[in-house]
Order: structure tokens, then C-alpha cells, then sequence
């Protein structure tokens, strides 16, 4: 294993947003942390950095997670979202996505094949129909008639694992796949391979936004959809509160609308941390047995511009930008 390195700091930080920080505490005005933008897991980290170039010019908190969660849409290294996902067992690339903005206006597509970047028809759902989700070939035909461009998203590279998985077609999707020999060091442009990209942010106007794009489980069935498409189940986002993004399997946390839970928490007075911690102890408590063998972390961000997350299992990192930090930061777990 190559050694980790807890903390990246690098310069994209922009020097006005620094400068806004400090003006706010020389004033003694009441300190928010903004803008932030948070995310899941190693691929979060090059995924900020394109968020936050939309936050630091004063752009939108919805703008800026679009474009940051495109970043490993496109990318073919990353085989847990978008272009170059692993494929469903019957060799199909099909995938989730989701937004939300500060209004509660909110698009998901669900089970949607070919079109690589998933989470701007889903935008485009929110802003140009009555309906919030669009489902598999309806999805596809919006995208088409909407410009997107037919795609084979299949790469050689997950064909081929595909492949070697249908010689045992065991079928237990591959997942908590975190503690691969990713190394940190080498941010951006190494092999990413981890799970759904969950991204929320808070920008200058003090507005919340959020999206979630995933391939899903690697090798789940023909058809299934996990949490990360479903408003308050892989995403959430109450201008009021705060954000919530979870990623794992998404069966456990459809169970307890765990993003929406999450929330919910931080309405209830606890920190970003806390509440995340409660919405693991509720999947735990459904099933100890199950949730000592799979993977779930919850990421949370509250109005303040304050954060926190919690996993069941060690591995669940998320990268975190703002004013004075940019950073991958390794949650803390249950087991
Ligand atoms: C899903 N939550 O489809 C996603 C996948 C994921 O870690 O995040 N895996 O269930």
C-alpha cells in the first residue's frame, strides 16, 4: 500500500475569497464558511477544484457542482460514474444522477444509457419539464431531442473486467472498493476507482446546491436503481438547513431516506457530523449483521458552511474545499 497523505494543499484557492474570510473577521461580522464545496471520495478532489471555480467567482452553488461532478463523469479512469462505468451484468452501461438548488426544485434521471454526462439532462429535467425524474429510454430520448450525444460509454477497460466477472457471475456487486491502491499523492489524472461521486456546496450568496451522478453497483441487475438518483435518498438539499450526499449501497439508504435523514438532524440542532453518525446507527440498527460487511458514508454540510461525515467502514474519504482549506480528509466510521 503506498503511503497516504492526509492533506493536499494546493493553490487553487483563490486569493478574494481569502481575502472575504478575513475582511468578515477583522468586521467581527458572525463568521460563515463560504464558499465551500464538498464531495465523496479521491475523484471529489480534481471534481473541486472545477466546483470552485464557479464558487469563488460568486457563481452559483448549482453551477458549481454541474460542473464539478462532470469532471469524473468524463473521465474514463474513474469505472463508478459515467463515461467508462461498469457495466450491469448484461454488459450495460446505465446510469443515476441527480441535482437540487436552494429552491427545492430538483431533476433525476434513473437507469439512462449512452449519454455520458448524466447530471446535466438531469439539470435540464428541473428547468425545462413538469417532472422530476425520467426513467431509462424515455431519459434518453429527452437527452436526444434535448442535443446530448449517443455514446458508447462501454470502455475496453470495464469491458474486460465485465468479462472476467461473468466467468464466475457471482453476483455480488462490486462496491467498497475505497481502499484500492489509490494514491493521493499523484492527485489528479491516476486511476480513481471508487464509488458514486456526491457533491454539495454552499456559495458566496450563502445559497446551498447539490448533485450525485454514479454507474451504479458494477454488475448489478439489468434495470436496478440505486440511491443516488432519488431526492433525499443520495441527496438532499434545504436551503433553510443544509445538504447531505451518501454513497455506498444505495439499497441501505433508500431504506431510511438517509440523505433527507441527514438533513432532518441538522434541523434538529446537530452538527453536520452528528447527524451523519445517527443515519449509520439507523442503518446499523436494522441489520448489525449486514452493516459490518458493506460500505455507507454520509457527507453534510449545514448553512454556516460547516461539515462533517460518517461511514460505517474505514475508507470513506472526502475532499473538501474553501476559503482556507483543500484538502482530502478520511471520515471518521463505525467499525
Ligand atoms: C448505488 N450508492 O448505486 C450507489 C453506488 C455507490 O459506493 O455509491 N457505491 O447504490
Amino acid at each position: 500500500m503506498p503511503t497516504r497523505r492526509k492533506f493536499i494543499v494546493h493553490t487553487v484557492i483563490g486569493s478574494s475569497s481569502i481575502l472575504a474570510t478575513c475582511k468578515a473577521a477583522a468586521s467581527g461580522s458572525a463568521e460563515i464558511n463560504k464558499p465551500v464545496v464538498l464531495s465523496t471520495w479521491d475523484f471529489g478532489f480534481p471534481a473541486n477544484a472545477e466546483a470552485w471555480k464557479v464558487l469563488d467567482n460568486g457563481g452559483r452553488a448549482l453551477d458549481a457542482v454541474e460542473a464539478g461532478v462532470k469532471i469524473p463523469e468524463a473521465d474514463p479512469k474513474v469505472q463508478t460514474v459515467g463515461y467508462g462505468g461498469y457495466p450491469d451484468r448484461d454488459g450495460h452501461v446505465t446510469l443515476d444522477a441527480c441535482i437540487m438548488d436552494d429552491q427545492y426544485n430538483c431533476g433525476s434521471v434513473m437507469f439512462l444509457e449512452h449519454i455520458k454526462h448524466p447530471v446535466s439532462v438531469a439539470r435540464l429535467i428541473m428547468e425545462k419539464t413538469p417532472h422530476i425524474v425520467l426513467a431509462g429510454e424515455g431519459a434518453l430520448q429527452f437527452a436526444l431531442a434535448n442535443g446530448f450525444k449517443k455514446e458508447n460509454l462501454l470502455t475496453p477497460e470495464s469491458e474486460k473486467e465485465w468479462k472476467e466477472w461473468l466467468k464466475t457471475s457471482k453476483y455480488q456487486p462490486k462496491m467498497n472498493i475505497e481502499n484500492s491502491s489509490f494514491n493521493k499523492d499523484t492527485l489528479p489524472g491516476n486511476k480513481v476507482n471508487h464509488d458514486t461521486i456526491g457533491m454539495i456546496a454552499l456559495d458566496k450568496d450563502g445559497n446551498l446546491g447539490g448533485a450525485c451522478t454514479t454507474s451504479g453497483l458494477a454488475f448489478k441487475m439489468h434495470g436496478r436503481v440505486g440511491d443516488s438518483p432519488i431526492i433525499g435518498a443520495g441527496l438532499y438539499v434545504d436551503n433553510e438547513i443544509g445538504a447531505a450526499t451518501s454513497t455506498g449501497v444505495g439499497e441501505e439508504v433508500i431504506r431510511i431516506t438517509g440523505s433527507f435523514l441527514v438533513v432532518e438532524l441538522m434541523r434538529q440542532g446537530l452538527s453536520p457530523e452528528k447527524a451523519c453518525y445517527e443515519a449509520v446507527q439507523r442503518i446499523i440498527k436494522r441489520s448489525p449483521a449486514k452493516a459490518k460487511e458493506i460500505q455507507v458514508g454520509f457527507l453534510a454540510l449545514n448553512k454556516n458552511g460547516e461539515y462533517g461525515s460518517y461511514a460505517l467502514q474505514k475508507g470513506f474519504s472526502y475532499a473538501l474545499t474553501d476559503p482556507n482549506n483543500n484538502k482530502m480528509t478520511d471520515s471518521k466510521s463505525v467499525y
